[in-house]
């Protein structure tokens, strides 16, 4: 069964949105295998978003995640990779279908409420990095 990992950013855990994240995917048929509340480092935030240290948005997407608390979590099931993804919806809000949990709750691009893997390489390293044990 695939594995994916997901993030509820420090806006949606502050809207009080970690709930409404989570019963989203177990509606979907999505089962939690790991999950805490942990307040990222910026060296950690840095890590986990490598691949964009080079756009503009890096400096401001950093000092977001670190902002305050977020919610990690690994997710297992068909396909959960691109059905987490889907169920996040587009990454700008204003481009996600209603009905996606960006589509539904968040307006701005920087506090797109959740993170998901983008695939199987990136699902093992991010993973690898929050949650070793696994
Ligand atoms: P994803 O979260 O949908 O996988 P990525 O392209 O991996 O989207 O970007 C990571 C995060 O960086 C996004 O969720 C969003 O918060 C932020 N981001 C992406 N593109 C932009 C941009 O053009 N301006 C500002 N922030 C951005
Ligand atoms: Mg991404």
């Amino acid at each position: 069964m695939e594995r994916t990992f997901v993030m509820v950013k420090p806006d949606g855990v502050r809207r009080g949105l970690s709930g409404e994240v989570i019963r989203r995917y177990e509606a979907r048929g999505l089962k939690v295998v790991a999950m805490r509340l942990e307040q990222l480092t910026e060296e950690i935030a840095k890590t986990h978003y490598a691949e964009h240290s080079e756009r503009p948005f890096f400096g401001a997407l950093v000092a977001h995640v670190t902002s305050s608390p977020v919610v990690l979590m690994v997710l297992e099931g068909e396909n959960a990779i691109a059905a987490a993804r889907k169920t996040n919806g587009a990454t700008n809000p204003i481009e996600a279908e209603p009905g996606t949990i960006r589509g539904d709750h968040a307006l701005e691009i920087t506090e797109n409420i959740v993170h998901g893997s983008d695939a199987p390489e990136t699902a093992k390293r991010e993973i690898g990095v929050f949650f070793p044990e696994l």
